[in-house]
């Protein structure tokens, strides 16, 4: 038997075959989701100029730098965002930061965009407006106590309502830090950044807070809900 007739033989001539060995896997790139409505749906509670800039520049950037940073560690790109910002301490400490920041902004965002509605709000039903009410006694003092969060977070960040170690919790993060960066799991959350609010609001952060609660999809916060608990 020559060499040819051997490896078609057993097979070794596919497997070697240079063409297979020149593929290499994709690095899979972020994208930014569409929003999912129009960019006035949640007027006039959030402007449609805000939701446009917000939308399409700032959650934009962090997808766009999401994706440069992970240039560099193609390994990383196969793990999902939750996988990648859930542990942080496995990305390279060149871009850990970068990861981090952008990761996370494009994690927020995601889940914001999808928690409000046109025609949104009201007094949270199902599941989770059980839990709220055992957890935080009624609407009213879990809605304080998430404005109030927003409100001491000094600068740009985020106040939350999230699942950790089976119980509910409302706490507030710095920049675009995400609960998932330290084992919890997001029921729902509002943006607290200027951006999200500086155009309708100038430095009134209370009354978009008191607003927000206009736009909320109740149902969109049950899914999170179920997922998370
Ligand atoms: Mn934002």
């Amino acid at each position: 038997m020559d060499r040819r007739s051997f490896l078609v033989t057993t097979g070794v001539a596919a497997i070697a075959a240079p063409d297979l060995f020149s593929v290499e896997a994709e690095p899979v790139a972020y994208t930014l989701p569409p929003l999912p409505y129009p960019f006035d749906a949640l007027e006039p509670y959030i402007d449609a100029k805000t939701m446009e800039i917000h939308h399409d520049k700032h959650h934009g950037a962090y997808v766009t730098n999401l994706n440069k940073a992970l240039e560099s560690a193609p390994d990383l790109a196969s793990k999902s965002l939750e996988a990648l910002i859930g542990n942080l301490d496995a990305v390279p400490e060149a871009i850990r930061a970068a990861v981090r920041n952008n990761g996370g902004g494009h994690w927020n965002h995601s889940m914001f965009w999808k928690i409000m509605k046109k025609g949104g709000g009201g007094d949270p039903r199902g599941p989770v407006a059980d839990a709220i009410k055992a957890a935080f006694g009624d609407f009213a003092s879990f809605k304080a106590k998430i404005n109030d969060t927003g409100m001491k977070r000094f600068g740009s960040g985020w106040s939350w309502l999230f699942v950790k170690d089976g119980k509910l919790v409302i706490d507030s993060t710095a920049n675009q830090d995400c609960p998932i960066m330290t084992g919890g799991k997001p029921v729902m959350g509002v943006d607290v950044w200027e951006h999200a609010y500086y155009l309708k609001y100038q430095n009134k952060r209370a009354d978009y807070l008191d607003a927000w609660w206009n736009t909320l999809d109740w149902d969109a916060i049950n899914a999170n809900y179920a997922a998370a608990k």
